[in-house]
């Protein structure tokens, strides 16, 4: 866990490299909606998703099951550079693509059992506000998110990507994970 519960790095990608991957990601992945059930009702997830880890492990969050069955080389390269600075932690990658302002995350912590507390989240294509509430602290710390930036949270911290009115590109964040259910 990085000393400070959040930890901000603008340029982690190249802004070639990260656009490019952008793109591809774009093309290539196999986004998904998601439904879940809250409180007796069926609910959209306000984004698309995808998933990506060691074979055989599960990441089960909100009652469904995420398995994996290996890296696609881009984003196994993103991983890779992810370990030559922070270490050998990461073996899931959960991808999210918010297509427009509307699309977003609420309030949540990642802490589900079998989840690493470390999450190293790299940042594509518009750049979205980002907040999170660091242990006792009553305001949130807000990011503007940048294409190509690396944002290390303690996942243990809530935090959210708010909806905006502002006209908005498309976002895809990837968040490196350490898992160990199957
Ligand atoms: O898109 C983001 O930057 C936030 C993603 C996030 O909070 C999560 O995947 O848990």
């Amino acid at each position: 866990m990085p000393a400070e519960p959040c930890c901000y790095r603008r340029g982690f990608l190249p802004l070639d490299v990260s656009e490019r991957l952008c793109r591809e990601l774009l093309e290539t992945v196999c986004w998904r909606e998601e439904w879940l059930h809250l409180y007796g009702r069926r609910v959209r997830v306000p984004r698309l998703i995808a998933w990506y880890g060691d074979p055989g492990l599960n990441y089960r969050y909100a009652g469904r099951d995420h398995h994996t069955t290996g890296w696609p080389a881009r984003l196994a390269e993103v991983r890779d550079r992810l370990t030559a600075v922070l270490g050998p932690t990461f073996n899931f990658v959960l991808l999210n693509r918010y297509r427009d302002g509307d699309d977003h995350m609420g309030w949540h912590t990642d802490d589900e059992r079998g989840h690493g507390h470390r999450v190293a989240s790299v940042s594509l294509g518009a750049t979205r506000r980002f907040l999170v509430r660091a242990g006792g602290e009553t305001r949130s710390r807000r990011y503007d998110l940048e294409a190509g930036s690396l944002l290390v949270l303690d996942g243990r911290c809530p935090h959210r990507l708010p909806p905006t009115r502002r006209p908005v590109g498309e976002r895809i964040n990837l968040t490196f994970r350490q898992v160990t259910g199957t």
